[in-house]
């Protein structure tokens, strides 16, 4: 991959005319799109850059027409490497990707695709899109290794999160840095924004007799911590050092009966940065917020440090989990409007949630408790003309939702994709119906 790197790093050095980026709206992408800014920035070179929900064919019919001779991809192309051949036969294309790519392609001279999969490496887990734009930015200028923390921020959101040899590398780089640190701590997702009496419910931390609000309540009363602050309920940032020591105790104690009541640290990785920009995990959370929302910008400047996308990607955030909120009770006030069986639940918000957020949607139905395991959720939003499907599995299966999928669009126009245990399609608006009559005679019929 090295000598590949180098290549274009020498090609794209030498250039004088305005390049095009397109990245990808998750928080891989769009701390891919953060590197590739700073790093083409540093060489004092013009783009434009855009970020994108996927590359369909009515994204590259748009996107071949622009009067740009030189197109960079990052985190996504490679699974569209046909359509790119297809559509772009006469501009010079870089594709920096970790996703998959059909090898029995042949790739034209006019295109380079920088793929872990080329060279042996597992993209899917060893390496982000965020890695792959990381090793191309220090090929341009060893500079760019201040780009790091970036590059592991990309893996978190693609939930990388058992670190390769390759992942290793980039860190020791953002450690020595000194722009990330290990930090020993609870393990609860949200130390720095999440209330710890929601931790002490839903957290990963088990803690036996608290099962509701007024639970969590009356124990922090009892050791001495008052709840909320102000208006608001706190999280474990907000304690002092002492609460905090008194609410580890409490918690150790709560867990006497069980096998290792001390289990309960976890190492996360920080930034130098204050609240919602300091937790890695939280920091995903908001960028994947700011994508999800159209507002990827803020979160591009949110990585470059700009103090006023800082401001409006908090926002942005508060905004997103208003929005899940919203459609979480969308989901419970309109039973009627809901197919639901032992084996599966079909949703057909159609413009009541927005696209961006319906697969969340499914996300948390499929991690609600009271469900019966093996339940297949396939939810539905519209975006303009077509419909974004959705779809999650109760529990780990052997189960392959993309099968399922492919296979309820036999008899449907639509593209399909995704991974074994969250899957999706994209289909015309009219055709929701018909998706919806075939999804339920394939479901029905499916024997697991
Ligand atoms: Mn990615």
């Amino acid at each position: 991959m090295k000598s590949e790197l180098a290549q274009v790093a020498k090609e794209i050095k030498n250039l004088n005319y305005v390049i095009r980026v397109i990245s990808h709206l998750d928080t891989d992408g769009i701390t891919s799109a953060a590197i590739i800014s700073k790093a083409l920035k540093r060489e004092n070179k013009l783009f434009c850059l855009s970020i994108i929900k996927q590359l369909s064919e009515e994204e590259l019919e748009i996107l071949k027409k622009e009067v740009y001779d030189i197109f960079i991809f990052t985190d996504l192309g490679a699974g569209q490497l046909e359509n790119i051949i297809k559509f772009f036969p006469e501009k010079r294309i870089i594709i920096l990707d970790h996703h998959e790519y059909d090898k029995k392609l042949k790739i034209p001279k006019n295109i380079t695709l920088i793929n872990p999969h080329k060279y042996g490496i597992d993209g899917s887990k060893d390496i982000s899109g965020a890695g792959v734009v990381y090793l191309f930015a220090t090929a341009l200028n060893a500079k760019n290794k201040d780009l790091s923390h970036l590059a592991i921020l990309g893996a978190i959101g693609d939930v990388q999160t058992k670190f390769s040899s390759l992942h290793n590398e980039i860190l020791d780089i953002a450690l020595s840095l000194g722009l990330l640190k290990k930090e020993k701590t609870l393990n609860w997702y949200g130390i720095e924004s999440r209330p710890i009496i929601r931790n002490m419910i839903y957290g990963d931390i088990e803690l036996p007799g608290i099962e509701n609000e007024s639970d969590a309540v009356m124990f922090l009363e009892s050791i001495g911590i008052e709840p909320k602050l102000g208006e608001n309920w706190k999280s474990f940032a907000d304690l002092n050092d002492e609460e905090k020591q008194k609410l580890i105790s409490g918690i150790i104690m709560k867990r006497k009966e069980l096998e290792n009541p001390q289990d309960i640290f976890t190492e996360r990785l920080i930034t130098k940065d204050k609240g919602q920009f300091k937790d890695l995990k939280e920091l995903s959370t908001l960028l994947n917020a700011c994508g999800r929302l159209d507002k990827a910008s803020y979160g591009i400047g949110a990585c470059l440090n700009d103090k006023y996308s800082k401001a409006k990607a908090l926002e942005t955030v508060a905004q997103y989990r208003k929005e899940v909120s919203d459609s979480l009770r969308w989901y419970k006030d309109n039973e009627d409007k809901i197919i639901k069986t032992k084996k599966y639940i079909l949703i057909n918000a159609k413009n009541n949630i927005r696209p961006t957020i319906i697969g969340t949607l499914a996300s948390i139905i499929s991690n609600d408790k009271e469900l019966d395991d093996k339940t297949i959720i396939i939810s539905m939003a519209r975006d303009k003309d077509n419909s974004k499907v959705s779809v999650r599995i109760k529990g780990e299966f052997d189960i392959d939702l993309r099968d399922i999928v492919k296979e309820i669009l036999t008899e449907i126009e639509g593209e399909g994709g995704g991974h074994k245990n969250a899957a999706g399609a994209i289909i015309s608006k009219d055709q929701e119906e018909d998706f919806i009559k075939q999804a339920t005679q394939v479901l029905d019929n499916l024997e697991f």
